[in-house]
């Protein structure tokens, strides 16, 4: 069989039907391949959006996400997609065309050394030397992509070794010297944190987006009910817990909800789950006190500990440790702890910060979650718009909540809202963005055009680097803002018309209601451009 030939095989025995790409000199044996195969192509507009599709392809399915480009410029292109699944334990395999054997590192045409290159934002890569190892390295690639901490593997093929021919065996299973995840916490460790859980007065569960990899929100909310422990989350944890739980607190960090914060500050005992506690998470590491006793449960060994000190360390998958958590733990009494909690929740402002010739993101957000279903999956960009959707969006039963939390890429709402609704074209699914982020991914409303499916895109356009313009106000001083302005920004209504997209604007709250409703009911892609005060917050 040919090795282009082989490589879909490869795909088809890992049960991929869709993959991402943009072809090019060094990919054109596989694409020749692809015109004979079953597995759908979609052809993005820049290579960096075929990763964030495959990226919400793969997290709508909980399946692996695939993308390819060609060599040199085409997987240079990808790095930024790359880097962006990577920082968020998204399982992707990366295939990426090389020139030939002979010609490497003799900087011959679109020559790049992409192995090399992504070397500190995959989980792994492979450069193919040998053709009959093909099969093997899809195995291993799959196998490393979303096993343990799930992530990004690349596979480097060049282009002569796309020609050759090999017997082709696809292995069912594959011995991966050196790497053996840990599923199982240490049962030690597992008594040690049901003691210290039993002995809290004020325990405090924080999980982020590791409960989603392990599936395990199930675990979380028995947990929790059953310990009667209240539950806050990060960025990348939101829908790790139904926001309409009894026991569900609101999201932590600097652009969390300040109740939950001061909530983690009065807490006695943290049990993170699944969460690298990074900076944004804890507002620079601040938010926990040096007192409070830490339970940090993860797959990777190399996140516990390495930002906050732990008193109790436990390896492991997620849903496998709940499940031992479960087997023991008993009601704790946390009335007055959550009578407290309820109190500092429910005395938030509800102060609408915003003008009337405007339209109040906070608001749109809310009106949105509650006129849309409870299976519908949203993204959301990075900036403003992103941390309004994700305060305000209510994530329970089968709703999903797609960003980029880990390394916030610009650009990734729209070819991740692609992906998920290819993976999923019975679900509603809502792109929520600015007008800078919408910019950076421009070219894939053509490819939305041509999936021909119906995403509702709601873009909250303040002509302003929004995020950008808050951060100069609160570290340089109120109004000393620096190459923040869009004084070019398109019509945006005539720009979806240009690509055959219904496009609205909405320049009042009053209008919003009527204008979300003929989107909702439509079965085309709409644009609604929502016209925001540039002078707000994200955390209004
Ligand atoms: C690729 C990339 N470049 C730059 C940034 C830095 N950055 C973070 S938020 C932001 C502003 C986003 O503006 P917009 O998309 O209009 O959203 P808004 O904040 O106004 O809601 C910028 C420039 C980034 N996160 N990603």
């Amino acid at each position: 069989m040919k090795v282009s030939d082989a490589i879909l095989k490869c795909l088809e025995n890992e049960g991929v039907d869709t993959i991402f790409g943009y072809p090019g000199g060094a990919v054109v044996p596989i694409y020749e391949s692809l015109r004979h195969s079953d597995i759908r192509h979609v052809l993005v507009r820049h290579e960096q959006a075929a990763v964030h599709s495959a990226s919400g392809y793969g997290r709508a399915k909980g399946t692996v996400g695939v993308c390819m480009a060609t060599s040199g410029p085409g997987a240079i292109n990808l790095i930024t997609g790359i880097a962006t699944a990577y920082m968020d334990s998204i399982p992707l395999i990366i295939i990426t065309g090389q020139v030939s054997t002979k010609s490497i590192g003799r900087d011959v045409f679109q020559e790049a050394d992409i192995v090399g290159a992504t070397e500190p934002f995959t989980k792994y890569n492979f450069l193919v030397k040998n053709a009959k190892e093909i099969p093997g390295i899809f195995k291993k690639a799959f196998t490393i992509a979303s096993t343990g901490r799930p992530g990004p593997v690349l596979i480097d093929i060049p282009i002569d070794i796309q020609r050759e021919s090999i017997d082709f065996y696809y292995p069912d299973s594959v011995n991966i010297i050196g790497y053996k995840p840990t599923y199982d916490g240490h049962p030690g460790q597992i008594k040690r944190a049901l003691k210290k859980i039993k002995e809290s007065k004020r325990p405090l569960i924080c999980v982020g987006g590791g409960i989603l990899c392990s599936k395990a929100s199930k675990e979380l909310q028995i947990f929790s009910e059953k310990s009667r422990i209240p539950v806050v989350h990060t960025l990348m944890g939101i829908g790790a817990h139904p926001t309409n739980s009894e026991h569900y607190v609101g999201m932590v960090g600097s652009h969390g909800h300040s109740y939950s914060n001061k909530i983690v500050a009065k807490a006695d005992l943290l049990i993170i789950i699944g969460a690298r506690i990074g900076d944004r998470a804890t507002a620079d590491f601040k938010l926990i006190k040096d007192d409070t006793d830490i339970i940090h449960i993860d797959i990777d060994p190399a996140e516990v500990g390495k930002n906050i000190d732990t008193t109790i360390p436990v390896v492991g998958d997620a849903k496998r440790i709940l499940k031992k958590f479960n087997e023991k733990v008993k009601a704790l009494d946390t009335e007055n702890w959550l009578k407290e909690i309820n109190s500092l929740k429910n005395n938030q402002s509800t102060e609408n910060n915003g003008r009337k010739d405007f339209v109040n993101p906070k608001l749109a957000i809310k009106m949105l979650s509650e006129m849309t279903d409870d299976n519908t999956i949203f993204t959301a960009d990075v900036g403003q718009n992103q941390i309004w959707a994700a305060r305000n969006l209510e994530i329970y039963d089968d709703r999903k909540f797609f960003t980029s939390g880990g390394l916030g890429t610009m650009g990734y709402s729209l070819p991740a809202a692609i992906g998920a609704k290819l993976a999923s074209p019975e679900r509603r699914v809502i792109c929520i963005l600015g007008d800078g982020s919408i910019q950076m991914s421009l070219g894939e409303l053509a490819t939305l055009c041509e999936i021909n499916q119906n995403i509702i895109i709601v873009l909250f356009n303040n002509n302003i680097l929004g995020m950008v313009r808050e951060l100069q106000d609160t570290q340089i001083g109120k109004g000393k803002y620096s190459g923040i302005n869009f004084t070019g920004n398109p019509d945006f209504i005539k720009l979806a018309e240009a690509y055959g997209i219904k496009g609205t604007k909405v320049s009042s709250d009053d209008d919003l209601e009527n204008v979300f409703n003929k989107a909702l009911n439509s079965k085309e892609s709409h644009i609604i451009e929502c016209m925001v005060d540039p002078s707000i917050f994200s955390t209004i």
